[in-house]
């Protein structure tokens, strides 16, 4: 899919936005007794001592205190690379929120985050029900900057704040029985309008699924994110949590999700269900497994707002994770796209 250059008029209405979010914070700020800060940025490292504040929409994260993971993760892109957090937040994939990549962050804004239930079981010992505030506290949170490659030959870098989906398996102590582990964003027609109407939501049957094989699932790169750039994440990027595979085509990195269950056989898929010949169950990114209708060889590195702020550069295996090869030795990349 082509990327549309934004119109000036639809940029000053995002300017206006971000206006609104920053004067939000100073009143917050106000709110707690910070009054008279010359300017927001030298305030965080004071925001930060309040932890966080519950009514607010925007929790910002003590990134001090996160644990930054092993230079393998974080080694390649340089901290500069990053794409900009405003361009990251306003072009996105949501189709529950409609199928253009300005619906989400128009129409999500709304969204009801907190209270959250998050449920994960089936072939487990101890199944788990976590609650809004313990998708933050239940594991420690590390920040990772991590490519992001879409199917439509798109790609950001993002950094992301989360735990791994790994840790938070092993706490429900799995059967050997399980498999696969299912995934499923919210059902909630009355606040996702994509729901709704089939139209608005590109044809999807929601709610939105998706899948892992297990061993995918444990390896340490799988993350389930809860903030990016040292924020809570933004109802468009799928808060509370979502998943991130980064190995993976960006679809399979499922948005505000409800329920996670362990299960033995190969779970139902969204964009599978949909397309089965343009989407696989294991969507790993790959330059040599063309998509039918365009090829996967490489990808357009969204830097900035605009045609002029993208570079085009070679997609790599596995999104150049190649600490994820060894999970499919024993499998035809071509035929399990
Ligand atoms: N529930 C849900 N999750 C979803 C999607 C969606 O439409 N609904 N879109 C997917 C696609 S195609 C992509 S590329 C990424 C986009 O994530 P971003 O908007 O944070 O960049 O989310 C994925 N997760
Ligand atoms: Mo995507």
């Amino acid at each position: 899919m082509l990327i549309k250059s934004k119109q000036a008029s639809q940029a000053r209405e995002q300017d206006v936005t971000d206006e609104s979010i920053y004067h939000n914070r100073r009143s917050l700020l106000k709110n707690l007794g910070y009054v008279g800060l010359g300017s927001l940025a030298p305030s965080l490292g004071t925001m930060a001592k309040a932890d966080w504040f519950s009514s607010d929409k925007e929790k910002i994260f003590e990134t001090q205190k996160l644990q930054y993971v092993s230079s393998t993760y974080n080694k390649s892109p340089v901290v500069s690379d990053k794409t900009p957090e405003d361009v990251a937040t306003s072009y996105n994939n949501f189709f529950e929120f409609g199928t253009s990549k300005s619906d989400p962050k128009e129409k999500a804004q709304d969204f009801t985050v907190d209270p959250w239930s998050l449920r994960i079981d089936g072939l487990v010992e101890e199944p788990l029900t976590l609650g809004y505030d313990d998708l933050f506290k239940l594991l420690p949170l590390e920040e990772r900057i991590y490519r992001f490659r879409c199917v439509e030959a798109w790609s950001m870098v993002i950094p992301w704040i989360g735990f791994e989906l790994g840790k938070l398996i092993a706490l429900t102590k799995p059967l050997s029985k399980a498999k696969y582990v299912a995934f499923s964003t919210l059902y909630d027609p009355e606040q996702m309008p994509g729901q709704r109407s089939r139209f608005v939501g590109g044809g999807v049957d929601y709610p939105y699924v998706e899948g892992l094989r297990i061993d995918e699932a444990m390896h340490p790169l799988a993350l389930l994110t809860v903030g990016m750039y040292g924020k809570t994440l933004p109802p468009q990027n799928g808060a509370p949590i979502r998943l991130m595979t980064p190995w993976k085509y960006g679809f399979k990195s499922i948005k505000s999700i409800v329920h996670i269950k362990l299960v033995d056989k190969e779970p139902p898929t969204s964009w599978k269900r949909l397309a089965a010949n343009e989407y696989g169950f294991y969507a790993n990114v790959n330059p040599e497994v063309a998509h039918p209708r365009w090829s996967q060889a490489r990808e357009r590195r969204i830097m900035g707002k605009g045609v002029f702020n993208q570079e085009r550069i070679d997609t790599q295996l596995f999104n150049g994770y190649s600490e994820v090869a060894p999970l499919y030795n024993d499998l035809d990349l071509q035929k399990n796209y």
